[in-house]
């Protein structure tokens, strides 16, 4: 028979990737490793359009059927067959459906400024208190039940979160993935059940379609997609942790020990996996959130401000005509000493555009100081530019210390490593000073956990692992890189 292989579509906040997965059978005692192979890469963003913060999901769309085409072409080629598909991206945005089932436009991008006039009203008629207690998430502006609030008319309306859209594209089947579904704030992380109280309080309908957990199916690939893609029809769509974030959780190449963990993208997700949710009011002052994750765990964490603070001040810096590669500005923060931090928490971080310029202003409000831009600027990395990531790396590892301080005290755990995955796992500078702020050792990598969480949850579909977490987790491929505290 010809081996199975897994697809994962994995798109972060600043791109996408489509990757064959293959789980080669164990021998003897020892667990067979996971190997991945890209096939398709293609950049995301935000798109502006009237004004207004969107993701273009139908080129999303079609990014994602060229890759799996490509795909496709691979495996044919090896005389391999595909399984299955499995679909993450990142969380709590979604499209709106009309009557027929066609997507209304393009839907709303977190980082869109459209909640800030809806959010007091939400809360004089659900308080913080009662959503944290039925959700138990993080306030962040963008959560689901703000964006929905802030739709003027959703009467007759259905919504699908992204990574379920794109399911649905490829199947003509509506569901909402559990990880996913508890992230909008609209959920009762107890029941495990959409939450009637919070859609009554913002006078929405219950929009979104039924849940199902990962590893289950969506179901096969509609005709015109097969024929589009070239796969076989009866590939099946597979829920994952479709959250990338629960995904990459599940890809934390951790042991027995107690871990904390880093996902590291465009966000930076910091916490500890537990088993049951904390939804204390110390919990909800310390603004923890807790997102469901693959098996019925709880990823108890905090999003931290990112590597988008870096994205966006390097996007700052190619439009003034100074754009440096990233490598270079890496080794230019490396070589100063600790300077001045933000709080890479704050809320004025989220929105795109002048970024190089807020962080100066914050340093700057907070009494400190960054080296002024040249006049003239150099051809390398110039002082304010080295300075500036400086600033956003020691702010990213102080923001990790302090939230993982906070998750195990409100936990009770003590965490003996501190795993950093993502393509953030890359950044040597990022990983020693996380280091050093939390006195533990870090573990970096894999880069693509996301896309390893993503396949092995198909592959356990499949029948082609067995076990929990632990059992997945022993499956990843990693070369992972340690990095011991240093005063
Ligand atoms: P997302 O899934 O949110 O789009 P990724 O996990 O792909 O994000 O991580 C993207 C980030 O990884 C970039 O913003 C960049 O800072 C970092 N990164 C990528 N490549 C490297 C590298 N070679 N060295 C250091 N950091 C890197
Ligand atoms: C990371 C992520 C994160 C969410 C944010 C919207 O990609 O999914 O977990 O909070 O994007």
């Amino acid at each position: 028979a010809s081996p199975p292989v897994m697809i994962a579509v994995d798109i972060g906040a600043s791109s996408g990737r489509v990757i064959i997965g293959r789980l080669p059978a164990a021998s003897g005692q020892a667990a067979g490793t996971l190997e991945m192979e890209v096939v398709h890469r293609f950049p995301n963003g935000v798109t502006e359009i009237d004004g207004s913060l969107h993701w273009d999901a139908e080129a999303i769309f079609a990014q994602v059927q060229a890759g799996l085409e490509a795909a496709g072409a691979v495996v044919r080629e090896n005389g391999e067959r595909v399984v299955s598909i499995g679909i993450d991206t990142w969380a709590v945005d979604y499209g709106l459906l009309d009557a027929e089932g066609e997507l209304i436009a393009a839907p709303h991008a977190y980082r869109d400024a459209r909640t800030d006039a809806v959010i007091e009203r939400v809360h004089a008629t659900v308080s913080p208190e009662r959503l944290y207690a039925i959700g138990g998430m993080q306030f962040l502006p963008f959560n689901t039940v703000y964006q929905l609030a802030a739709e003027v008319d959703l009467a007759g309306k259905r919504a699908l979160m992204i990574p379920d859209l794109l399911a649905y594209w490829l199947t003509g089947v509506e569901r909402t993935e559990e990880t996913n579904a508890s992230t909008t704030a609209l959920f009762d992380a107890r029941a495990v059940a959409w939450s009637p109280e919070v859609f009554d309080a913002i006078d929405a309908p219950q929009l979104f379609a039924e849940l199902i957990a990962p590893g289950e199916s969506y179901g096969r690939l509609l005709p015109e997609v097969a024929a589009a893609t070239g796969l076989d029809p009866a590939v099946e769509v597979v829920a994952v942790g479709s959250h990338d974030t629960a995904s990459a959780v599940a890809a934390v190449p951790a042991d027995d020990e107690d871990f904390a963990y880093v996902s590291s993208g465009t966000w930076s997700l910091v916490g500890l996996e537990l088993d049951g949710p904390v939804l204390s009011q110390a919990s909800r002052a310390a603004n923890f959130t807790n997102e469901r994750g693959v098996d019925g765990t709880i990823r108890y964490l905090q999003n931290v401000g990112g590597l988008w603070l870096l994205q966006e001040s390097m996007r700052d810096w190619a439009g003034q005509g100074r754009g440096r590669e990233l490598t270079h500005l890496l080794a230019g923060a490396a070589a100063l000493p600790a300077g001045p931090v933000v709080d890479a928490n704050s809320s004025e971080f989220i929105a795109p555009g002048g970024m190089a310029g807020r962080i100066r202003a914050a340093v700057e409000a907070a009494g400190g100081s960054l080296p002024a831009a040249p006049a003239e600027p150099g051809s390398g990395v110039d002082a304010d530019q080295a300075a500036t990531v400086r600033c956003i790396m020691d702010s990213l590892a102080a923001g990790y210390a302090a939230s993982l301080r906070t998750a195990a005290e409100l936990a009770g755990k003590r965490p003996a490593v501190v795993h950093i995955v993502g393509g953030g796992s890359q950044n040597s500078l990022l990983c020693q000073l996380t280091a050093n702020a939390t006195g533990l050792p870090v573990i970096a990598g894999p880069v693509e956990a996301t896309a390893q969480g993503n396949l092995l949850v198909q592959a356990r579909a499949a029948g082609l692992i067995e076990g929990g977490l632990t059992q997945l987790r022993a499956a990843i491929a990693v070369d992972p890189v340690r990095y011991e505290p240093q005063q």
